[in-house]
This record gives C-alpha cells, sequence and structure tokens, in this order.
C-alpha cells in the first residue's frame, strides 16, 4: 500500500537534479567517514587565494573546545560571490529589486554590482573603515543592503545588520555590545505604503550609546532628513568621483565575516558570529543542493536581509552561486494578497522560498488570489523558519505548486548558518510537515531530558554530534557563553533548544522550541527580553511572558503582568503596555494578549513556573500538572479563574 503522506521523488528530478537518493546517501557516508577529504573536495566550489589544508578541526568537549574549518585557507567572500562571475556573467542580473509599490523595480547586473560595491568599499575606506571593524546596517530591502554587505567583506570588516524593524534601543544596544564605530542606514524605508523612519531611529538610538563616528545615509525615499555635522554622511555625495576599482583583502578562513543577534532563552541577544570560509562554503553547498539551484536562475527568498535566512540566501549562497537574487522590500498582502504571486510572474521567479507564516495567512484569503496569477516559472517551492503544518504544506503544494513542485522544507538556526535539515529534491520523498532528513555531514541525535541517547522512532531533544562547516564560531565578546549555552546541556553535543521526533523511516519532524524562546511568525523572540521591555514601564512590578499556539503566527506573545501596588488595571493600560514593547523592542515583539496577574507561579526558590503559565496561555487547564511545589498555588486558581483578563 502506498502511504497518502508520501510525494515521491519524480523521475524527472531524480535525472536532472545535482544529488539523487544513491548520491546523497554516499555523500552522508563519505562526509561521516572520511570528512577531511570529503570538504576538502567539497570547498573547491569556492576560489581560494590559497586553498585550505587544514580541513576540519574540532572538539565539542570543554578541555580543547575548538571549532575551526579550513583553517589555513584564504579567500574573499566579496569575490566569491561578485568578482569570480564577470568573466562569463557580467550582464547576467545578478539583483532584481521589487520596491514597496509595484510600480517600483529595478535590476543590477554582476558588472554594475562589481562597481557598487567596489565604490561603497572605497567610500567606507575612505571613512576610515578597515579589516576587522564593526559596520552596523540599518537598512530597507534595497540593493544597498547587499551592496554594504559585500563592501564590507570585501575589505574585511565586519557587518552586524539590524533588521529595520528594531526600535532605537534595541539598535543602541546591539551597536554597543559589538562596539561599532560605522553606522550605515537610508533616509526612510517603505512598507505596506507606511514610511520607516530609519534615520531618525538611528539619531535616537545615538542618543544612548556613545561611540558610533560616521552615519552614512543611502537616498531611499529622498525624505528630508536632518544631517549632524561632522558625522553624517550623504552616500550619494561621498561616492561622486570615487574609483570603482577596490581590491579583495585577502581574508583567513576563519576570520570574522559577520556578527547577527538573536535571542536566547536568557538575557540579552547575542552576537551570532560567522567566519570566512566556513560560512561561505556551507550556504553555497546548501543553496546548491537544497534548491537544486543552476546560475542564472531567478531565484526568491522573501526574508528580509536582517535575518539570517537574508544573509545566507537572498545574499551570500544566492550570490556565490551566481543567483540571479530577487530582494522585495513589500509585504505578501501589500496592495493585496495577490502581491507575491504578481511578483512571481512579473520577474519569471524559479524558486520560491519563503516562511509558513506567510502562507498561513495567505490560505486564510481562499485561492482565487493565487489563481489570479500564472506562476509557470515556478520549479521549487522552499519554506522556513518554523515547523510548517501539514494543512499549510498541502495548500502550498497544491494551489501554488499545483500539484507540480516539490516543497522543500529547511530546517536551520541563526546559528547553524545555512539549512541542516531538508529533502533534496532529487534525493528525498516528501512528507508534509517534516523537514525529512539530515543534509551531508549533519549528524543528528534526539536526547531525552537526562541526556540519554533515543533511538529509533521517538522524541526528544535535538542535538547534532559532530561539527559543520557552517556553524557560528562563538558569541561576540563571549565565548564561555557560547560554549555554555549549547554544549554544556548536554556534553560533547550541540543542543539546538529544539524537540524533535524521528518516524520509523528516520524523517524528522521539529517540534518547536524547548527553551524560553518564542517563535513569532518565524521570528525568534526570547521571553526574557518581552519581560525585561515590561518592566522598565512605572506601572509593572514583575512580568512573565510565555509563547501559545497562534493560527497566523504559529505562536503568539502571552504577558502575565503583575502592577506596583495601587495601580489600577484597565484595558487602556494594556494598549499603553503593549506599545512600550513596541516601543522598546519593535513591533514583532508586541504581546498578542496581557493578562493581569496579582501574583506568578514561583517556586519556594523564587524561579517562576512558566510550564503553569504555558498552560494556562495555550488553555489546556485539564493538565496543569503537580503544583504542589509552588510556594503559593492558590496563584493558579486565580490565574485560571481570570484567563484571558
Ligand atoms: C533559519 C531560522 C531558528 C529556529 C529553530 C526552530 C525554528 C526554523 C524551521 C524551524 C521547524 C523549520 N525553525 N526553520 N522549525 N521547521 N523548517 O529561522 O533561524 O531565526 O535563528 O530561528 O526556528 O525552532 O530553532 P532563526
Amino acid at each position: 500500500m502506498t502511504d497518502p503522506d508520501l510525494y515521491p521523488v519524480s523521475a524527472a528530478w531524480a535525472e536532472r537534479a545535482h544529488m539523487d537518493a544513491a548520491a546523497y546517501d554516499a555523500a552522508r557516508i563519505a562526509a561521516r567517514d572520511t570528512p577531511d577529504a570529503f570538504w576538502a573536495e567539497q570547498a573547491k566550489r569556492l576560489d581560494w587565494i590559497t586553498a585550505p589544508t587544514i580541513i576540519k578541526d574540532v572538539s565539542f568537549h570543554k578541555d580543547d573546545f575548538r571549532i575551526r574549518w579550513f583553517a589555513d585557507g584564504v579567500l574573499n567572500v566579496c569575490f566569491n560571490c561578485v568578482d569570480r562571475h564577470l568573466p562569463e556573467r557580467a550582464d547576467q542580473t545578478a539583483i532584481v529589486w521589487e520596491g514597496d509599490d509595484p510600480a517600483q523595480s529595478g535590476q543590477l547586473t554582476y558588472a554594475e554590482l562589481h562597481r557598487e560595491v567596489c565604490r561603497m568599499a572605497n567610500v567606507l575606506k575612505a571613512l576610515g573603515v578597515g579589516k576587522g571593524d564593526r559596520v552596523t546596517i540599518y537598512l530597507p530591502m534595497i540593493p544597498a543592503a547587499a551592496v554594504a554587505m559585500l563592501a564590507c567583506a570585501r575589505i574585511g570588516a565586519v557587518h552586524s545588520v539590524v533588521f529595520g524593524g528594531f526600535s532605537p534601543d534595541s539598535i543602541a544596544g546591539r551597536i554597543e555590545d559589538c562596539g561599532s564605530r560605522f553606522v550605515i542606514t537610508a533616509d526612510e524605508g517603505l512598507r505596506a505604503g507606511k514610511r520607516i523612519p530609519l534615520k531618525a531611529n538611528v539619531d535616537a538610538a545615538l542618543e544612548k550609546v556613545a561611540g558610533v563616528e560616521t552615519v552614512l545615509i543611502i537616498s531611499h525615499t529622498h525624505a528630508d532628513v536632518p544631517m549632524i555635522a561632522g558625522r553624517d554622511v550623504r552616500y550619494g555625495e561621498a561616492k561622486h568621483g570615487v574609483s570603482d576599482d577596490c581590491p579583495c583583502e585577502p581574508m583567513g578562513a576563519e576570520d570574522p565575516l559577520f556578527i547577527l543577534y538573536t535571542s536566547g532563552s536568557t538575557g540579552k541577544p547575542k552576537g551570532v558570529l560567522h567566519t570566512t570560509g566556513g560560512y561561505l562554503f556551507w550556504v553555497s553547498y546548501t543553496h546548491e543542493l537544497v534548491f537544486d539551484y543552476r546560475p542564472g536562475e531567478v531565484f526568491w527568498c522573501t526574508a528580509d536581509v536582517g535575518w539570517v535566512t537574508g544573509h545566507s540566501y537572498v545574499v551570500y549562497g544566492a550570490l556565490a552561486n551566481a543567483a540571479t537574487t530577487l530582494m522585495f522590500e513589500g509585504v505578501p498582502n501589500y496592495p493585496d494578497n495577490r502581491r507575491f504571486w504578481q511578483v512571481v510572474d512579473k520577474h519569471k521567479v524559479e524558486i520560491f522560498y519563503t516562511a509558513p507564516t506567510a502562507l498561513r495567512a495567505l490560505m486564510r484569503d481562499g485561492d482565487e488570489p493565487v489563481k489570479a496569477s500564472s506562476r509557470a516559472s515556478l520549479r521549487l517551492l522552499g519554506t522556513v523558519g518554523e515547523p510548517i503544518n501539514p494543512e499549510a504544506w498541502r495548500w502550498y503544494h497544491e494551489v501554488v505548486g499545483e500539484g507540480r513542485l516539490p516543497i522543500i522544507d529547511t530546517w536551520w538556526q541563526t546559528e547553524t548558518g545555512g539549512a541542516l535539515i531538508a529533502p533534496l529534491p532529487g534525493a528525498t520523498d516528501l512528507k508534509p510537515g517534516s523537514a525529512t532528513k539530515p543534509l551531508p555531514g549533519v549528524e543528528l541525535e534526539l536526547v531525552d531530558a537526562e541526556g540519554g541517547v533515543l533511538d529509533g522512532a521517538a522524541s526528544g531533544n535535538l542535538c547534532i554530534t559532530d561539527s559543520w562547516p557552517g556553524q557560528m564560531r562563538t558569541v561576540w565578546g563571549d565565548h564561555q557563553r557560547f560554549f555554555d549555552t549549547y554544549f554544556s546541556t548536554y556534553p560533547g553535543k550541540y543542543f539546538t533548544g529544539d524537540g524533535c521526533r524521528r518516524d520509523k523511516d528516520g524523517y524528522y519532524w521539529i517540534t518547536g522550541r524547548v527553551d524560553d524562546v518564542i517563535n513569532v511568525s518565524g521570528h525568534r523572540m526570547g521571553t526574557a527580553e518581552v519581560e525585561s521591555a515590561l518592566v522598565l514601564h512605572d506601572v509593572v512590578a514583575e512580568a512573565a511572558v510565555v509563547g501559545f499556539p497562534h493560527d497566523i503566527k504559529g505562536q503568539g506573545i502571552y504577558a502575565y503582568v503583575t502592577l506596583n501596588a495601587g495601580v489600577e488595571p484597565h484595558d487602556d493600560l494594556k494598549a499603553a503596555l503593549v506599545a512600550h514593547v513596541r516601543k522598546e523592542i519593535g513591533p514583532i515583539a508586541a504581546p498578542d494578549s496581557i493578562q493581569w496577574a496579582p501574583g506568578l507561579p514561583k517556586t519556594r526558590s523564587g524561579k517562576i513556573m512558566r510550564r503553569i503559565l504555558r498552560k494556562i496561555a495555550e488553555n489546556d487547564l485539564g493538565s496543569l500538572g503537580d503544583t504542589s511545589t509552588l510556594a503559593d498555588p492558590s496563584v493558579v486558581d486565580d490565574l485560571v479563574r481570570n484567563r484571558g483578563s
């Protein structure tokens, strides 16, 4: 009997793909058994100034903890993403830009991209940016964002891209943490027809943090923004007369490429550090395998460059593979909910990669907006960011893909650099809702709470027992935190923070975070961050934040708030607290629900029992579990009674 939930690889895909099932099995074995030989061979996909002879140099153990790949290799990321394509592809489109306003679009060929990057690199140099300096980039989804990243890579500067939806406080925190003296921003961004005051946000951020010497401003909406003499530089003026030739800085494979801040279960967001050789290799390798990519195909990853998905697949992986990569400034439902598919038709997109939350939101509006488009150019559909529910998977497959396109569900993290679990279109039969199997070189293990290894079909915590080239190398400025966060829970293993089930066929089904991280529309939020923002407000004595299932966002944010004595709870105050969190962190952190909590369930040692708060938020009141260890069990009755109020 055939399994109705199995979508087998078609003969045509097995035939044309870079990797079929036999090649996949062979690569898995070679990567495991002879890693140095296997990865040395694979690494030839990059152009090295000096080819590496030391390939894999790794230990996850405390005493000799180190993660190094291709350590003695020398290369430049920008050269690999731009210059090396010039002999054959100077006139091929490198970046297609689609504006928020459907009347606005544009493109850059590889020759033009090269010129733009060299100019920006020379401007940065003239402003005093050198190798190893950190540059904060706060830009909308415009080609200049990719140009700025590549310009940094070209001269060996380390970029830290901050998502354009983040608040001045969030920008300030990130600038301070990595000590960047340079910021690149734009006058404004556009989102669903609304102006985002990027330059004004940077100005506000720089009132809170010292040390920034220069702000370079790219003109996008041509808004009149105030300039601060001696600090602010208009890019349009600075690039006048600048040479469009700029040599690529030779970089060690382990030299930093970028820092990207991401939320964890405790404390402030961490500066995830990725390095030059291993990262570029991994995003290029996975972009080719997972999407079965061929140079010149039109590739559209809808992620913002402010997230890791934008770094790895809008910019680095795609351009390293000579792609035509599409950058979209807008949102799926502006001017209306046909937008994605209109853009697909307009630019003849061949590979489309988006997040389940966007699909769920579009699915709610029915099939008509999709069917109004042709989508004939598409040949593969991908998803990333959160578990995709089988219903959304089927809708994507049947309505968007008309049953003819593989759905490639890619599991990975900011920390992993690129995809680790994903089907290969020519090798892996699909199951709706499963990211399927690990890529070559990715050794997974499921463990129970005590670290016991689970075999066969099982559910547990997802660990990775060996390194892969795209792995993050450290938390910027806090190597101990890197070790403690990822390698101390289950000694000798990298712990992902995700729960996962493995079925009888060895397919992996990610069930979501098992730590205090909430995945809101594919964006990571630490509960601790939202709590710290809430308690900054004058009226708040204490706050506890948990996730709860949300139809569109995957998870929503549910906040329990204890007010200061004498403060009267009322609905206006809830609205004020939501606005406060938006201002402190950004709109993505805004709580969906606030419940007044005269008391929070705590253990006698004062730890908040989030498990109970999660159950109440989920309205799963039948299984609150053991509350006897609480300092005051009656608190729970009160929260249950007043749920949602
Ligand atoms: C790339 C990215 C990482 C967390 C990760 C997991 C969730 C990502 C997923 C997925 C199920 C997928 N996640 N992809 N869960 N299926 N295909 O999203 O990085 O922002 O760091 O988030 O996202 O929980 O641990 P990041």
